[in-house]
């Protein structure tokens, strides 16, 4: 793994969104010196923290002439053209278009899906947003509908989100199957597709990053 970036810092913790980058970073061999943020102990909400992310939220990347960058995607953007191979946003215009149109519909579609759920029915989330339990459990039943669409989707044999090479719409939909398992929604097993999909990207050696 490659040190880069020796002056920037990455404001990073547990959850989906420090998860996208680490692997994201992970898949470039490239790593940033970071600053742990304890979400638990709330201090993404302390009066210094809000002044670098005004939302109180993680990831930040901070750049050594301190410019901020919020926003996982943003976060991993910028690292793709900064250490642009392997190419994690697509290569060429059809291959680009595919991964911002993927990352996207499986970021608001899944992923969103899955937040609804915890920003609705988690007390962490309480001050985050107002909170209607019956939304939450709306979405709850939506969850399994959203990986069925998904799983059509790639009924067509793509190995991977977006075509046949992996990008950062896996990652995206492969944090948001994390993010599914850890709040105990429903993923349902018969969904081939879809698990055949995410074995391949459990397997690679950036999941764990
Ligand atoms: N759209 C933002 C979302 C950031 C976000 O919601 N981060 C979570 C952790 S994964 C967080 O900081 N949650 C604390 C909170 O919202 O209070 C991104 O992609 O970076």
């Amino acid at each position: 793994m490659q040190q880069v970036e020796t002056d920037a810092r990455l404001y990073c913790g547990i959850g989906p969104n420090s998860y996208r980058v680490r692997i994201f970073m992970a898949e470039k061999g490239i790593d940033l010196p970071r600053v742990e943020v304890d979400l638990m102990k709330g201090e993404h909400k302390s009066p210094d923290f809000l002044k670098i992310n005004s939302l109180g939220q993680i990831p930040v990347l901070v750049l050594g002439d301190g410019t901020i960058i919020t926003e996982s995607v943003a976060i991993c953007r910028y690292l793709e053209e900064r250490h642009p191979e392997p190419p994690l946003f697509g290569a060429g215009p059809v291959a680009k278009a595919k991964v911002e149109m993927w990352n996207r519909r499986v970021e608001l579609e899944v992923m969103g899906t899955i937040g609804d759920v915890a920003f609705h029915s988690q007390e962490f989330f309480k001050d985050r947003v107002p909170q209607f339990p019956a939304f939450a459990e709306a979405q709850r039943s939506n969850v399994p509908n959203k990986w069925a669409w998904l799983d059509r989707e790639m009924a067509d044999g793509r190995p991977f989100i977006a075509g046949d090479f992996f990008s950062i719409a896996d990652i995206t939909a492969g944090v948001a199957a994390w993010l599914c398992d850890f709040f105990q929604l429903e993923r349902p097993a018969s969904l081939g597709n879809v698990a055949r999909w995410l074995e391949r990207v459990r397997a690679r050696p950036s999941w764990n990053a």
